[in-house]
C-alpha cells in the first residue's frame, strides 16, 4: 500500500528517541512530539512519523509497512537472523550509518574467571536477549552452547545461578563492573542506522528521501 506521505518509524521512548528527534529537527523537519500518539505528522513536509518500540522497526521495514526507519544495528541484525530462520521477509536497504547509539554486543563472564577464547564457552549456558546473533557468531567458531533467553536484567543471571555467562549490550562497561562481570568477547559492534524498505518509490518520495539523506550527511559532517 503506497501512501503519499513518507512514513518513517522511530523509537517512541528510549536511548534512540531523543537523538532521532534532534536529527529530524536539524534536517529541518518540523514535528510536534508532545502527547502520546502513534503517528505524528511533520508540519512542513509530507512526512509521517510512526512512534513504536524499537523491536518493531525492523519488521515494519522488512514487511514494507513503512518506508524508512531508524534502528540499532544490533536489533536489526537480530530480527533479520530470526526472520531468515523462519523463512519470513528479511530484506532492507541500509541508507546510512548514524552517529549515535554506539554500543557493542559482548559476552561477559565472572570477573575472576580466566578467558582464553570462544572455546571456553563450549557447553556453557549464556543468558541473552540476542540469541540469534550469539548463535550465528558461535556457530562460526564451532562452539556448542545453550541459551537462557531474558528480555531484561540479563546482567544478574550469572549471580542468580541462571547462566554461566551473559551476552549483552555494553557501552561504558559500568553495568558489567557493577555486577562482578568482565567483557570476554565482543561479538557485534553497533550504531543506529537509517534503513529503507525494499521495492519501488514514486518520484516524489524518491526526491524527498534524497533530500533528507543530503541533509543528514550535512548534519553529521557539521558535528565532526
Ligand atoms: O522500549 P523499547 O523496546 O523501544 O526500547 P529498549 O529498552 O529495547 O531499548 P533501549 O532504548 O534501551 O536501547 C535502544 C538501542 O540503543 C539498543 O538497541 C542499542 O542499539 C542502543 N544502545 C546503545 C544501548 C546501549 N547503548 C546500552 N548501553 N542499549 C542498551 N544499553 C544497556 C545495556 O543493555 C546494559 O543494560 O545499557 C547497559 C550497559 O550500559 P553500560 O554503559 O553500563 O555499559
Ligand atoms: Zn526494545
Amino acid at each position: 500500500m503506497q501512501t503519499e506521505r513518507l512514513r518513517i518509524a522511530i523509537q517512541k521512548k528510549g536511548r534512540l528517541a531523543k537523538e532521532c528527534h534532534e536529527l529530524l529537527k536539524r534536517c529541518g523537519v518540523k514535528i510536534n512530539f508532545s502527547g502520546d500518539r502513534l503517528i505524528v505528522h511533520a508540519e512542513n513536509m509530507p512526512i509521517d512519523l510512526l512512534l513504536v518500540r524499537d523491536d518493531d522497526i525492523p519488521g515494519l521495514i522488512m514487511d514494507g509497512v513503512v518506508d524508512l526507519g531508524v534502528i540499532g544495528e544490533n536489533e536489526l541484525e537480530e530480527v533479520r537472523l530470526e526472520r531468515v530462520a523462519l523463512g519470513e521477509p528479511n530484506e532492507y536497504v541500509k541508507l546510512r550509518r548514524l552517529d549515535f547509539g554506539g554500543c557493542r554486543l559482548s559476552v561477559a563472564i565472572d570477573k575472576d574467571k580466566t578467558y582464553n577464547g570462544p572455546q571456553d564457552l563450549a557447553g556453557k549456558r549464556i543468558a541473552t536477549t540476542y540469541p540469534n546473533i550469539l548463535k550465528d557468531y558461535l556457530d562460526k567458531q564451532d562452539v556448542k552452547f545453550s541459551t537462557c533467553m531474558l528480555n531484561g536484567s540479563v546482567e544478574v543471571a550469572p549471580r542468580a545461578g541462571l547462566a554461566d555467562a551473559i551476552c549483552d549490550l555494553v557501552s561504558t562497561g559500568a553495568t558489567l563492573e557493577a555486577n562482578g562481570l568482565k567483557e570476554a568477547e565482543v561479538i557485534f559492534r553497533s550504531k543506529a542506522v537509517l534503513i529503507q524498505r525494499m521495492g519501488e518509490f514514486d518520484a516524489d518520495k524518491t526526491a524527498l528521501i534524497e533530500r533528507l539523506l543530503t541533509r543528514i550527511k550535512g548534519v553529521i559532517q557539521a558535528k565532526e
